[in-house]
């Protein structure tokens, strides 16, 4: 099944993962294997950037720029919907190679694709909507505006767990403003990256495009590291851990770059005394045990009501108990492994340390004993002060506190120091409207009736905090990817300066 899948993708058993003005046919980094985590076994080959690839890269993506920021914004924005139309072609087989390489159920690697053609959609749209101002200027015969130019070439470095959404988050809306990019995946998941890339090269050679996209894979930090460092880049978009983030952002800031941060998240659901609790159960069995937990929007905390605690938490169990886990591409699964060896490892890890800090684990906790890196979705009785509590394990781990007041409630879920995702479930207005307001949720993202995960590409995705700040996919995130510039235009015949200050030689 998988052989077809691969063919009509563009993957060999060796491939290019560096695209510049082309695929670069022998790059000189180290070479990469792609293991299949739902056996642990080889999927295929990947060669990597050495330095004078991804000087190659860059160097082809800066030629594209000078073109493509002069092609008009709508026109861009063709090159944008074709790629929406060749990812609707394949959205079956570059879902399932999601599936494949990452681990994820079919369902959320289609999904997946899903939202790279809903951003696909959403950037046609912006392509004629990148407005500016026209500001009221305080002197006659005046007119001030602001306008927004294209950047330049974006560095997208972006995270195993969403291996192509994401990218088509900064692509597709960089794409639009006017910019070349340059992408990084993780060395987790190049196919998935490789395969996107042959659907950009389809549609960018029909059209006659410059490469405005490049694909720089590495096995790898040192990548990453040459584009933080690259003055060449003046965004870099980055997606994974706080401590990528920790690396990455002083290095951009270093050259007085910009940072776009998507980083970890430790996502808590309140669930309230009137909380309709069969909404809250799909909500909370969603968030905590989709994608195994590994997305950055997972539920990592359930914050009860301690009227509801217990009788809820049975109910999980048996929920959670019920859940059937496999190899991801099969029917009726909805849970997969974990993304490798070191992730499971890291699971245990904390299940040991949730044990030694005082955790109750009411189920899960172990590794399933076959190959592959699966395991057991897990519940845990905590309370807010066991450190673990506020550390994120990229896992499908759940820690269950109990609260009195939703203040309590409130100040347990901002207590951590990631910033990300947060729900409510309730039926009281108050209590909903308490929690959005400004002593509320501390986070980016805030949802009543809706557990923290599958949000919509139609709002700003990102969170605050250690969570980095950013803001991706809609709204007015665009405007990340593009420089304002303020325009002061004269048209009378005097001078007459701003805050009324006279400056004459006097004639
Ligand atoms: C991520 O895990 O990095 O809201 C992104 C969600 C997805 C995106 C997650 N739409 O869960």
């Amino acid at each position: 099944m998988f052989d077809d899948v691969l063919q009509r993708l563009g993957i060999n058993d060796v491939n290019s993962g560096v695209y510049a003005d082309g695929w670069i046919d022998q790059p000189g980094g180290e070479e990469l294997v792609s293991l299949n985590p739902a056996t642990g076994e080889p999927v295929a080959r990947v060669l990597t950037a050495a330095r004078d690839d991804y000087e190659r890269v860059v160097e082809s993506a800066q030629q594209a720029f000078r073109d493509w920021r002069m092609t008009p914004a709508p026109v861009r924005g063709e090159f944008v919907r074709r790629l929406g139309m060749a990812l609707r072609e394949h959205k079956r087989d570059l879902g399932l190679l999601v599936t494949l390489e990452m681990g994820k159920i079919q369902s959320e690697g289609e999904g997946e694709v899903q939202e790279m053609i809903d951003m696909c959609d959403f950037s046609v749209g912006l392509s004629r909507q990148l407005y500016g101002l026209t500001i009221a200027s305080e002197r006659p015969q005046h007119r001030m505006m602001e306008q927004w130019h294209p950047l330049g070439v974006v560095g997208i470095l972006s995270a195993f767990n969403f291996p192509v959404a994401v990218w088509a988050w900064n692509a597709a809306v960089a794409a639009v403003c006017g910019n070349a990019t340059i992408w990084k995946p993780s060395p987790q998941t190049p196919l998935t990256a490789i395969a996107v890339q042959h659907i950009v090269h389809r549609v960018s050679t029909e059209m006659k495009l410059p490469p405005i996209c490049g694909l720089a894979v590495g096995a790898g930090i040192e990548t990453g590291q040459w584009m933080a460092a690259d003055e060449r880049l003046p965004l870099i978009s980055a997606t994974g851990s706080c401590d990528m983030g920790r690396a990455i952002s002083p290095a951009v800031a270093q050259r007085l770059g910009r940072c776009l941060l998507e980083l970890g998240g430790n996502n808590a659901i309140i669930l309230t005394e009137t909380a309709d609790l069969d909404l809250a159960l799909r909500g909370v069995l969603f968030a905590a045990v989709g994608t195994s937990g590994q997305r950055c929007t997972s539920l990592r905390r359930l914050i009860v009501h301690e009227s509801n605690a217990d009788a809820f938490v049975e109910r999980l169990a048996n929920a959670y108990k019920s859940v059937n886990i496999g190899k991801p591409w099969e029917e009726g699964v909805l849970m997969g492994p974990l993304a490798n060896e070191r992730a499971a490892e890291t699971m245990m890890q904390a299940v040991e340390t949730i044990r030694n800090q005082g955790g109750e684990i009411v189920c899960g906790g172990n590794r399933l004993d076959r190959p592959g890196y699966f395991v057991e979705p897990t519940i845990v009785r905590a309370t807010a002060d066991m450190p673990i509590v506020a550390t994120e394990t990229f896992a499908p781990i759940l820690y269950v506190l109990t609260y009195k007041t939703l203040d309590e409630a409130i100040e347990i879920q901002n207590s951590v120091a990631q910033g990300l995702s947060s729900a409510i479930f309730t039926d009281r207005m108050q209590e909903a409207e308490r929690f959005l307001s400004p002593i509320g949720s501390d986070c980016g993202i805030a949802n009543v009736n809706i557990g923290t995960s599958g949000a919509e590409i139609g709002g700003a995705f990102g969170g605050e905090k250690e969570t980095g700040g950013g803001r991706e996919a809609g709204s007015d995130s665009w405007k990340a990817y593009m420089r304002r510039q303020t325009c002061t235009i004269n048209w009378g015949d005097s001078l007459p300066l701003a805050q009324g200050v006279e400056f004459d030689v006097g004639s």
